[in-house]
């Protein structure tokens, strides 16, 4: 009942195929190199208008703002029912304020993982040339394994140190690091605002996106039955990362960082692949629009590892960005159709 209201309060009239066209979301190497450096230049206005958000020292910039947002709200916002519907919205926010405070012409890109899972830094997403989103790291003297449990640690990649090259060179992380465990252990730290300047670091890992992010991988997440397979898939079992998983340890400790990811622009690129995917998928079950129950399928509450107490996700859960921007029923954000969405991917 509550599907069939939101489904005809939607409006799925104003979002007309020729308005849907115009807003065709593509991945970055299908883009021009005047459209990628639009991207990019839209990016850096974002890092260099003042934050609005006083109540946390370390945001700095509306680019910051973003990332404040993903850190206080961490903790209901992944691995659970919200975080599909939730990154869904924050991903359009930023493209929104590309756009609105920005001046950005374009859509937000994403990036394909299997095309460049078995060389990252051939990708011109990650070449370190002037139209990429900057390469790798330089190179640790001693580079530590990374651990994701007792007895499970993953090989490093080719960098790990401050970007050397690329449009975001100096572009510096404000807020965090925060430690991998924390996420586990459910603590945002008392001290999640404080100002803490560093550098922006890559650790480009073909080790792990050869295994995690490769065609079988997204085929067999595109294959998942049901909401609850999609989201098994997506994020991975143990020390199977997933492609989401995948495409946060492929880049790094930056991306590995449950809170602060949004710091690196290249977060972005990668949940607008979540975000493609998704899509995908919900289009990929039996018929079409209202029919398909893809499209409104959710699984999970609102807190990380949907512990028992929590509350279960639904389409009339209201859930909030903050002073990113208004609160929204998750039903208003399952369609990229719908409610204020009006974009497509090729
Ligand atoms: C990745 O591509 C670059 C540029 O084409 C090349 O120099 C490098 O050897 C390749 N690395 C691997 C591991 O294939
Ligand atoms: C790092 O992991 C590799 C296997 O992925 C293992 O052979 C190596 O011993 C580990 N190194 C350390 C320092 O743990
Ligand atoms: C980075 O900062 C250095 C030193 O201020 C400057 O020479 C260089 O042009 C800057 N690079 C970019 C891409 O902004
Ligand atoms: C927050 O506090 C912890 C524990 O004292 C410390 O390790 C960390 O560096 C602090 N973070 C910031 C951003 O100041
Ligand atoms: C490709 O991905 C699948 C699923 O993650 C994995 O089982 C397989 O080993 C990967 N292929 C390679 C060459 O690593
Ligand atoms: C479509 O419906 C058929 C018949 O009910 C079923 O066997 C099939 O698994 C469904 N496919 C999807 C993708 O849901
Ligand atoms: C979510 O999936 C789990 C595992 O299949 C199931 O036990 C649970 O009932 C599901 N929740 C909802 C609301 O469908
Ligand atoms: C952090 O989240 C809490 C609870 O949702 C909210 O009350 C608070 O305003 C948020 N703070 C920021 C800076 O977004
Ligand atoms: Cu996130």
């Amino acid at each position: 009942m509550i599907a069939m209201l939101l489904q005809a309060s939607l409006c799925l009239a104003s979002c007309t195929p020729e308005k849907r066209a115009k807003n065709t979301r593509k991945e970055w190497s299908a883009l021009t190199k005047p459209e990628r450096l639009d991207y990019i230049s839209s990016v850096l206005c974002l890092q260099r208008l003042p934050s609005l958000l006083p109540s946390v020292p370390g945001s700095k910039s509306r680019f910051d703002d973003f990332a404040a947002t993903h850190i206080n709200l961490t903790l209901s916002i992944h691995l659970d029912g919200l975080f599909l519907p939730w990154h869904r919205n924050f991903v359009w926010l930023y493209e929104k304020a590309l756009r609105e405070e920005c001046g950005f012409t374009g859509s937000q890109p994403y990036w394909n993982w299997p095309l460049w899972a078995s060389n990252l830094s051939d990708s011109p997403l990650f070449d370190g040339s002037d139209t990429s989103l900057s390469g790798d790291g330089a190179s640790l003297a001693d580079p530590q394994n990374y651990t994701l449990g007792p007895g499970a640690t993953l090989p490093h990649g080719t960098g790990g140190g401050c970007v050397l090259d690329g449009p975001f060179v100096n572009h510096t992380m404000n807020l965090g690091p925060f430690e991998y465990a924390l996420a586990f252990e459910g603590i945002l730290p008392s001290n999640w605002s404080a100002y803490n300047p560093h550098c922006l670091i890559r650790d480009l890992n073909n080790y792990i996106s050869t295994r995690y992010q490769n065609q079988t991988a997204v085929d067999n997440l595109l294959d998942s039955g049901d909401i609850v397979e999609f989201q098994e898939r997506l994020n991975g079992v143990g020390t199977n990362l997933g492609v989401h998983g995948g495409g946060h340890f492929a880049l790094g400790l930056g991306l590995q960082d449950f809170f602060a990811s949004p710091l690196d622009p290249a977060f972005y690129l990668h949940h607008g692949a979540i975000d493609w995917v998704w899509w995908l998928w919900q289009n990929g079950g039996n018929g079409t629009g209202e029919e398909n129950e893809r499209v409104l399928a959710l699984n999970g509450t609102d807190r990380i590892f949907n512990p028992p107490g929590s509350d279960e996700v639904t389409l009339s859960m209201v859930a909030n960005w903050g002073i990113l921007g208004a609160e929204k029923m998750v039903g208003e954000v399952m369609r990229v159709d719908a409610g204020e969405f009006c974009y497509g991917y090729e």
